[in-house]
């Protein structure tokens, strides 16, 4: 079949937006590490808005650092794809040229390393999910006893991780001369700048304290808000996209029209004119951080693990089930009293438009999808919110039971029997810890071992570990949507 490609662009389709610019022209400005869909739809976007504008700094040379597949879906295209935006109407179709191919970080360390420590890279931007960070969820510290780390501080010359290829990048540049590049990271951690920083630092420091001490004075790891739905592409996206197109676009993406990015204004070199594409620079990211992960990405959790174990696939189906729409509701109303909302933030009018986003039947976003590595999300998405909480006196019901719902997650088996595999890190460690607990009673306080994800301020407060129980055995006894139900009409049972 024929690809899109830099030929066959000319030839799309005229409802379908093109680059416009000159790519045989663009500079690499930036290097993406993680290059997978949520990369595509929404930082990518705006380098390309920033390339259509006429400043050509910003190609993107994007970098896998666990399988080529994304770079055998680009590599072919000439680093082309399209983005398919889904409002539930329509679809809006984009041709984003920004990237300058893929790297495939196993394959060719030394050429990624290389790439990094180019004097037309400024910034160094990274979506490797919450693990690829090897950092402990719970404290942040740099995960020294995890096997690529370890061989990353013991020889950084064919680097392993993201923290690896940074610090190896850093110490070429520092050799050459040149500034840091910037360090943004785009991916739902908390305080996601100061815990790459924190990172890097570690390894550089197990290294050569030099080069730590040059990277602490010298770097700039920029907190940042980053949020867009993106659903997993499947075979029938890229079907459907190729009876439109008229040619195969392996590399496509889809995505929701919302799309929002907060970045602290704190850069150490050349950043393209962010503010002119809609991203919002500012000192404070973390109130905007914090109402994002706390509000749509708990509720997403919640929903994730209620609606899969109760056979709904996708989060619109879930939301069109009214005891988890309003259990939605009611956990929000638990979280937000946690927010310090950020001057022009109004909760009411964020959470309807979540809830919009939430519903929109075209994105069939997949519960399972975001099911995967709660053990890395479930800190700040949850227990975050829950700690505040208690700690002002309040109760927990809705986001005990969220936590109750990844718990019975981890037993591998819907409601209706249907059993799965466990997408999470730490799989083998949850389902030894169920095996161990003989009864539903016995399973939540097995489970809050884990100190990965909770940490022992909570997992010994009588108050947390009581309602996680009671949340539980709801679940056990009445199923999802009911124990959802009974949450938000305690009494209408
Ligand atoms: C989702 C996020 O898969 C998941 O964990 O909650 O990817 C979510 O879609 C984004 O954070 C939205 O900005």
């Amino acid at each position: 079949m024929t690809r899109l490609s830099q030929t066959t662009l000319d030839g799309l389709p005229a409802e379908v937006e093109r680059p416009g610019y000159d790519r045989p022209a663009v500079k690499t400005g930036v290097v993406h590490l993680g290059i997978g869909a949520f990369h595509r739809a929404h930082q990518a976007v705006v380098f390309d808005d920033a390339l259509r504008s006429g400043d050509l700094r910003w190609g993107v040379l994007g970098a896998s650092l666990r399988s080529p597949g994304v770079r055998d879906q680009l590599n072919p295209q000439d680093g082309l794809y399209t983005l398919v935006v889904r409002d539930g109407f329509g679809d809006g179709l984009r041709v984003i040229g920004a990237s300058k191919g893929v790297l495939v970080g196993p394959e060719s360390p030394a050429a990624l390393v290389a790439a990094m420590a180019d004097a037309d890279v400024h910034i160094v931007t990274l979506t490797v999910t919450e693990k690829g960070y090897r950092l402990d969820p719970a404290t942040g510290a740099l995960l020294t006893g995890d096997a690529d780390v370890a061989a990353d501080i013991a020889d950084l010359s064919a680097p392993r991780t993201a923290p690896g290829f940074i610090v190896a990048a850093l110490r070429a540049r520092r050799e050459k001369g040149l500034k840091p590049f910037t360090v943004i990271s785009c991916d739902n951690l908390p305080h996601n700048g100061k815990r790459i920083r924190a990172g890097v630092i570690a390894m550089a420091r197990a290294i050569d304290p030099s080069l730590a001490d040059w990277i602490e004075a010298e770097g700039a790891f920029p907190q940042t808000m980053i949020d867009r739905i993106v659903p997993a592409t499947t075979p029938e996206d890229i079907a459907g996209l190729e009876s439109r197109l008229g040619v195969r676009d392996e590399g496509m993406v889809k995505a929701e029209p919302f799309t929002q990015w907060v970045i602290e204004d704190a850069f150490a070199g050349e950043r393209p004119a962010f503010a002119r594409f809609g991203v919002q620079l500012t000192a404070a990211v973390e109130p905007w951080e914090d109402a994002k992960l706390r509000l749509l990405n708990g509720a997403h959790s919640a929903t994730a693990y209620l609606g899969a174990l109760s056979g709904h696939e996708h989060v619109h189906e879930a939301m069109a089930t009214p005891a988890l729409k309003a259990f939605v509701a009611t956990l929000w109303d638990e979280a937000q009293t946690t927010l310090n909302p950020p001057p022009g933030l109004d909760v009411a009018a964020y959470r309807a438009e979540l809830m919009a986003r939430f519903e929109n039947p075209a994105l069939r976003h997949r519960t399972r999808q975001i099911a995967m590595d709660g053990s890395q999300k479930l800190p700040q998405r949850l227990l975050a919110s829950a700690a505040d909480r208690l700690a002002a006196g309040q109760d927990i019901t809705a986001l005990a039971l969220g936590v109750a719902a990844w718990m019975r997650w981890q037993s591998g088996v819907t409601e209706s029997g249907e059993a799965f595999v466990v997408d999470d890190p730490l799989a083998d460690q949850t389902a030894a810890l169920l095996t161990e607990g003989t009864t539903d009673a016995d399973r939540v306080p097995a489970l809050l071992t884990l100190r990965a994800v909770f940490p022992e301020t909570l997992a010994t407060d009588d108050r947390f570990v009581q309602a996680v129980t009671d949340a539980y055995l709801s679940l056990s006894e009445h199923g999802a949507v009911e124990a959802a139900r009974r949450v938000v009409e305690p009494h209408g049972g």
